[in-house]
């Protein structure tokens, strides 16, 4: 497997509660290095746009309201097999669903609010990366 990119986001529910450092710790223990990070406050456009392919699904409203409730830490991390490697780390979507030291496990409260998101493929990857960073934004 080759070195990949993929985007990271530490939810509101990781600010409010003072964990980002917390979380950032399980991802650097992984082997994933954070090279690009900031910390914004969403708009609902911009939770509108990231989550588009959920505009359908009935937890939409909910979704983008979560998104934009507070400051968010945006992340590119990079690694071997980056993408698989971060949904491994981060666990199901469901923490009642996650493993065992999994981000969601050790840290997620509801299925809502549930800490971190990463992407699923790499073409969701660069489309989410250029979202939020511009290319000498990224430091690898
Ligand atoms: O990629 P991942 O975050 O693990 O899950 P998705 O199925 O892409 O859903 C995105 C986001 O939507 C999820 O992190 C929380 C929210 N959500 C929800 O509130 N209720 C569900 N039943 C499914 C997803
Ligand atoms: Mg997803």
């Amino acid at each position: 497997m080759a070195v990949q990119r993929t985007f990271s986001i530490l939810k509101p529910d990781a600010t409010k509660r003072n964990l980002t450092g917390a979380v950032n710790a399980v991802i650097e223990k992984a082997g994933l290095r954070i090279v690009a990070q900031k910390r914004i406050q969403m708009t609902k456009a911009q939770a509108e746009t990231f989550y588009a392919v959920h505009a359908a699904r009935p937890f939409f409203g909910e979704l983008v309201a979560f998104m934009t409730s507070g400051p968010v830490v945006v992340q590119v991390l990079e690694g071997e097999d980056a993408i698989a490697r971060y949904r491994d780390v981060m666990g199901a979507t469901n923490p009642a669903n996650a493993a065992e030291g999994t981000i969601r496990k050790l840290f997620a409260e509801s299925v809502g609010e549930n800490t971190v998101h990463g992407s699923d493929a790499p073409e969701t990857a660069a489309v989410e990366i250029a979202q939020f960073f511009s290319g000498n934004e990224i430091v690898g």
